[in-house]
């Protein structure tokens, strides 16, 4: 089949599988792409429900995203921080004018019985994105960090502590319990191959792959996966990854990346300058950091490559 008629279904978090995401509509019509996205990070704040790797994916595909920043929309204005921070409100976590609408629209939908996948398929529908962009689940999911300082929800360690405090293990409450969002499991089965994008492992891939009815179907695959590692010269490329990786006693090494994901990839696709000794699966290599477009189609092209290799 020629690359045009290939179904590519992406696991991603936020920023890592945006990029590979931007990469993969440079090679495919974005019809035949279908982003499952980590909603672990997802909280209620200031009464607002905010999903930050499902807004990525959002603002990254239509083009509105603040890239440099690595999330929120470009050109924002801060009046309504502003105002919050006269009137005494909680200022850690900056919400911009534009990104509120989305917060507020979102979470009157949600108040009023819609799902999740819903209504992030309307936002998506509405800013013409070609892309199928899903949450892993519509059931509430959150990842919380234990650390030196006990518990901390996601957010809270990554934003408000800047991922300062030193982790000791980290869990997904209500992943065991939740089912996958509607056309998830659809969309692993059906691809012709399973892309997991360089987010990070232990924060943003793990809370998807804990919903049983998700790590069943890529374990019992039929199409190649292909993890796309983080690491780049024994070091994350953005965000606590190796730091993450140090606290929890893991060598920051593709052979922990390949270990981390036993059982559920067929290959991985590593940088350049790095190596990786895991015997069981297929590694191929390319320049993995995705700057410029030229970057995230080169990677894009890159891992389809070696699931193509795979599959044959
Ligand atoms: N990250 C920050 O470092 N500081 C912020 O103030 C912040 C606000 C924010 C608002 C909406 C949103 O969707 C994301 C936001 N993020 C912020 C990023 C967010 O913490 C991360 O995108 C993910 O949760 C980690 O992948």
């Amino acid at each position: 089949m020629s690359r045009a008629g290939r179904r590519i279904t992406c696991i991603t978090g936020g920023v890592g599988g945006a990029k590979l995401v931007l990469g993969l509509q440079q090679v495919l019509p974005p019809g035949n792409i279908t982003a499952i996205v980590n909603t672990g990070d997802d909280f209620r704040h200031l009464g607002f429900w905010v999903s930050p790797d499902i807004d990525t994916l959002l603002y990254t595909l239509s083009g509105k995203s603040n890239v440099a920043q690595g999330w929120g929309r470009e050109g924002e204005s801060w009046a309504f921080m502003a105002a919050l921070r006269e009137l005494g409100g909680e200022d850690w976590f900056q919400l911009g004018d534009g990104d509120l609408a989305l917060h507020v629209l979102r979470s009157l939908a949600l108040a009023s019985g819609k799902t999740l996948s819903a209504v992030t398929g309307g936002f998506a529908r509405r800013w013409g994105i070609g892309v199928t962009v899903l949450p892993m689940s519509d059931d509430s999911i959150a990842t919380v960090v234990n650390t030196e300082e006990g518990e901390l929800p996601f957010q809270r360690y990554f934003v408000e502590r800047r991922c300062e405090p030193r982790v000791s293990a980290i869990r997904f409450d209500g992943a065991s319990r939740a089912s996958p969002a509607p056309g998830v499991v659809e969309a692993i089965r059906g691809a012709d191959m399973v892309l997991i994008a360089p987010s990070n492992p232990f924060l943003s891939v793990d809370p998807i792959l804990a919903i049983p009815a998700i790590r069943t179907a890529l374990e019992g695959r039929s199409a190649p996966v292909v993890a796309v590692s983080p690491l780049v010269g024994g070091r994350a490329v953005k965000g606590p990854t190796a730091k993450l990786m140090e606290e929890l006693g893991i060598s920051v090494h593709n052979d922990s990346i390949a270990a981390h994901y036993e059982g559920l990839v067929d290959g991985l696709l590593i940088d350049s300058g790095d190596g990786c000794n895991d015997e069981a699966i297929r590694i191929a290599r390319t320049s993995t950091l995705m700057n410029s477009m030229a970057d995230k189609a080169r990677v894009a092209r890159a891992a389809m490559q070696l699931a193509e290799e795979l599959a044959t």
